[in-house]
């Protein structure tokens, strides 16, 4: 097959490095330093690497996984067009002659890409050049629209540029800690354990303002459980507060911000008494009080927020309402001070620094005239957008109404995270060209893709990331790709040479890249743009290879960073200081059910890398929906039974979990599954299609829904050596165990042909004896399938979804010959010795289980999550779990039953 040469492999051999490869870890946007190596046998060692200044050589429960994630299975090898392999020349090719034909036909605003923050900044770099500087179209757009729009837009209102301006060291100085929509603990896992200790070493306070308790705010000195939406109520009262009891900065309001008269007077109309705080938030007056004098009485204070502020019909304002109360007491920039916008991904600020987003243009610039010639003379570009493109939302609805024929989207999956997510991925249907390039060959979005092309890997991928305290670290690669795969700026660079701009894309390393995207940054800058990567500009390869962690900006002449940013108080605005924006709440209307989205401990996104490993599948391994317990008896739900959820949008059937951690007319579901590894468990496509009307992020955290049980006759699971889909079930989940695959469903009826027909039809078996258990006064079934001596799979049914426990079946896949005792065990689902289950693992880092810490507990008389750590290691590596064997100690059945999701 001919085939068009490209860079295959970067790695260096890891056996000739003493000491390991370092690289950046491919998850949260912590962006924990990892050194990679391998042992004997070679399989790959993640570890943290001691110096990285973000993480000191720890890791939390994903990062230390990050070695059983790397295999090959489920990997997208080969460029594909139709289903069909075909050469790379053919796919760059055909991506390129659709490219042409739509904007020959259709002009370049029928033209999109869509992009992602994990992406390496060099791909995001040379996709955007493409279209705003020689497709003549700014529709690139990303998923960080979803994630970070609204943390972009404060800050470009406040200080004139999309600015962090303080850095992780003020999280260890801070003597208050205020998380804002963050649920930390389990979404930034090692800043929260800096939190901590903190707290342990300082007595630093954290405070928690989220509507549920989490396992953050289940740590927090103060959790402030707030009605949804009503978080600009609670800072405009604490403004109001700060300068009604004398705790302005007047100093720094009159040198460095402008219009703060205004805001205060919109936060007075808006919440100017204690009571209307109280009202409007649903808090009690006394937590109000404690919080607002807290944060008046205590300078050193950090106000990080994440998604619970972003995702919001009001997450802009929700930002500058918090960071309004920085800048009246001119906590901002200085050790141990400031608003803290903590990023998702792991690159979500490099996308933001080449800009990635539709309404910016690279290094920080935005469409003002100025700034367009600026970067066209940059690349001597030929047909430079000029003007904002479609934001996400925006984009996908232009392309189901036929306006946009071309999308080409990398590293990310829309038809799962975007709102109305079944109506988005139809709308994929309409498109003219439809190319995806993507590491896997399978997910709700590259199924739909005519042209797919694969991509590196974490792993494979070389080039750097930027963190959420503006540091820049490499990510280098140490295994060889599978496959035909190649780095994304090269498939996008042969796209752009058969568009005929060769000369713009003549690209050979990641390392000319990031040169130019430094010298960019620099271009015309003299300290009036806040990115400025001038120090970096004539990096040679090897230096670039050798890149330690670094925060921008680093100005031409130094080759050091900046930790905190407008602590001389200047900002990036016209006049160069900081604005107060004036903000009022939207109040949420409260309805019968609205559901809140968000994340788990141990899962990444669409699961497409964190779904692959049963050590992080132990923790929560069905999709589920959380509901207070007088919502739950309100409607006759039981703990454990199957819920639908139902919105204007779609529907979705899960597992009941009830917990008093809810608030009540509140459920929260997490965004995980998708149709990959459930049969209902799209979240996404319940999620209604509100924006904000200021950044244009979803509203993801506030759809009206409703919530019913569902009866089924049967429940059960199967164990399978292989992975398979009960897809005429009315419920079906499936994660991987140790040795094989749990599927758990339920169904309507039992099926029409008998069990054992519908059992071999759902295993493909052929051969194999079929051992069988029936009762059916007691609709229980039970069957496992030896072929050649090996367990192949077992399944339990029965009329209440409660099978007995898993572990020791789950071994028995493992068993190469399978004697007779063990046969008859197999359909009691336990030995006849005594194996002890440890059960719901609850340490993913040391696997320790539910069962283990319990009896540990009680045989052990322990009484402090250290104790646990001296006696299990549980809790001892990267902390995570430490609030769960603290409920655990409290033996408070509620909360435990919280994370028995499992039934
Ligand atoms: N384990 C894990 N970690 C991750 C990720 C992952 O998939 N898994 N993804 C990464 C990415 S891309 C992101 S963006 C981050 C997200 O990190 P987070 O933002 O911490 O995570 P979420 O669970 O989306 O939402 C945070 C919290 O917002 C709360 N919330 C909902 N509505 C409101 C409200 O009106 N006001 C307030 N104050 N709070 C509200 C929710 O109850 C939830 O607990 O996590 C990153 N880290
Ligand atoms: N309801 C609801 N929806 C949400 C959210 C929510 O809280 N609630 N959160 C939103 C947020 S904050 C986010 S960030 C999004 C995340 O949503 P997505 O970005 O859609 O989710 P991922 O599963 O991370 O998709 C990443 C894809 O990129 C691939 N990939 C990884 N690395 C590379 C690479 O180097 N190159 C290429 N070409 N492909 C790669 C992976 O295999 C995977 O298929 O979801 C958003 N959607
Ligand atoms: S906190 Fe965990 S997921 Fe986030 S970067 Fe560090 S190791 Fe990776
Ligand atoms: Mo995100």
């Amino acid at each position: 097959m001919p085939d068009v040469p490209g860079p295959t492999s970067n790695a260096p051999a890891v056996s000739s490095q003493a000491d390991g490869v370092r690289t950046t870890c491919p998850y949260c946007g912590v962006g924990c330093g990892v050194v990679v190596d391998s042992d004997a046998a070679g399989a790959w060692r993640v570890r943290g690497d001691q110096d990285h200044p973000a993480n000191f050589g720890r890791l939390c429960s994903k990062g230390s996984a990050l070695g059983e994630t790397l295999g090959d299975t489920g990997r997208l090898l080969y460029p594909e067009i139709d289903g069909q392999r075909v050469s790379w020349d053919r796919a760059l090719n055909t991506v390129a002659d659709g490219i042409a034909r739509v904007r020959d036909r259709h002009g370049p605003e029928a033209i999109a890409f869509y992009l992602s923050g994990q992406l390496l900044t060099e791909d995001y770099y040379v996709a955007n050049k493409l279209m705003k500087g020689f497709l003549g179209s700014a529709n690139v757009d990303t998923n960080s629209r979803l994630c970070m729009a609204s943390s972009v837009a404060g800050h470009r209102r406040a200080f004139g540029a999309d600015l962090v301006p303080g850095c992780y060291e003020d999280l260890d100085l801070a003597d208050l800690i205020v998380l804002v929509g963050s649920n930390a603990a389990w979404c930034h896992p090692f800043l929260f354990q800096r939190m901590v200790a903190n707290r342990n070493r300082r007595g630093a306070r954290i405070v928690v303002i989220d509507p549920r308790r989490t396992a953050t705010a289940a740590e927090a000195d103060l959790h402030l459980a707030i009605r949804p939406g009503s978080d600009t109520a609670l800072f405009n009262g604490l403004l109001v507060h700060l300068a009604d009891y004398g705790a302005l900065d007047d100093a720094f309001i009159d040198a460095s911000t402008r219009e703060i008269g205004l805001a205060l007077n919109a936060a007075r109309a808006d919440a100017g008494s204690i009571d209307a705080v109280a009202s409007k938030t649903g808090l009690p007056i006394e937590q109000v009080h404690a919080f607002f004098d807290a944060f008046a009485c205590t300078e050193r204070s950090v106000s990080c927020y994440s998604q619970g502020v972003h995702q919001s019909i009001a997450g802009t304002d929700k930002v500058n309402a918090i960071i309004n109360c920085h800048l009246a007491t001119g906590r901002i920039g200085r050790p141990g001070m400031g608003p803290f916008s903590l990023t998702g991904q792991p690159n979500a600020m490099g996308g933001r620094e080449v800009g990635g987003l539709a309404n910016q243009l690279a290094a920080h610039m935005g469409f003002a005239p100025d700034e367009v010639d600026r970067v066209r003379r940059f690349w001597n570009a030929p047909s430079m957008a000029t003007h904002e493109g479609l934001k996400a939302v925006d984009l996908f609805e232009a392309i189901a109404v036929g306006k946009i024929r071309a999308l080409w989207v990398m590293a990310t999956n829309p038809a799962f995270s975007l709102p109305r997510a079944d109506a988005m991925r139809d709308a994929l249907g309409e498109l003219e060209v439809f190319g995806a390039s993507d590491c896997v060959a399978s997910n709700d979005t590259i199924d739909r893709a005519a042209i797919r092309l694969p991509a590196f890997a974490w792993g494979e991928k070389d080039g750097t990331v930027t963190n959420s305290e503006r540091r820049i670290s490499r990510q280098r690669a140490f295994r060889d790709p599978p496959g035909e795969a190649r780095p994304d700026w090269w498939i996008v660079s042969q796209v752009a040479h058969r568009l005929g701009f060769g000369e713009a894309f003549n690209y050979e390393s990641p390392a000319a890249i990031f040169r130019e995207h430094a010298a960019l940054t620099a271009f015309e800058n003299d300290e009036a743009r806040d990115l400025d990567l001038g120090g970096l500009t004539a990096l040679c390869d090897q230096t670039y290879e050798n890149l330690a962690p670094v925060q921008w900006p680093v100005r031409a002449g130094s080759g050091d960073g900046i930790a905190r940013m407008t602590a001389d108080g200047h900002f990036f605005t016209d006049h160069g200081k900081a604005r107060f924006v004036p903000v009022t709440t939207l109040q949420a209307q409260d309805r019968r059910f609205t559901l809140n989205t968000g994340r788990i401990r141990d899962q990444w996104h669409t699961m497409t890398r964190t779904g692959t490993t049963a050590r992080l599948c132990r923790h929560i391994a069905e999709p589920f929906v959380e509901i207070h317990p007088d919502d739950a008896a309100d409607i006759g739900l039981e703990h454990g039974a199957l819920a639908r959820i139902r919105s204007n949008h779609g529907e979705a059937i899960v597992r009941a979990v009830v917990g008093a951690e809810q608030r009540k007319g509140s459920l929260f579901a997490p965004i995980h599954w998708s149709d990959a590894n459930s049969g209902s468990g799209r979240i996404g496509a319940l999620v209604h299609g509100l924006t904000d009307p200021i950044s244009g992020q979803p509203d993801s955290k506030a759809t009206s829904v409703s919530l019913t049980t569902v009866q089924c006759a049967y429940h059960g699971f199967i164990l399978s050596a292989n992975p398979i889909a009960v897809n005429a079930a009315v419920y079906w989940s499936r994660a991987p165990v140790r040795h094989g695959f749990a599927t758990t469903f339920a169904l309507a009826a039992a099926p029409p042909g008998g069990w054992r027909a519908w059992l071999k039809d759902l295993l493909g078996a052929s051969g194999g004896d079929i051992l069988e258990l029936a009762n059916w006064e007691r609709q229980v079934y039970r069957s496992a399938v030896v072929v050649d001596d090996r367990l192949s799979a077992c399944c339990f049914v029965s009329s209440e979804p409660v099978p007995p426990a898993r572990d020791w079946l789950e071994e028995m896949l493992a068993v190469d010959v399978l004697d007779a005792d063990t046969r008859r065990a197999l359909l009691f689902g336990r030995a006849t010795d005594d194996f002890e289950s440890p059960g719901q693992i609850v340490c993913a880092c040391f696997g320790v289980g539910e069962n283990t810490i319990d009896n540990a507990i009680t045989n052990g008389a322990l009484s402090s999550a250290e104790d646990i750590g001296t006696a299990l290691k549980a809790g001892t590596n990267c902390g995570s779990c430490i609030p769960e064997l603290r409920r655990l100690l409290s033996l408070d059945v509620d909360a435990k039953r919280r994370d028995s999701v499992t039934v």
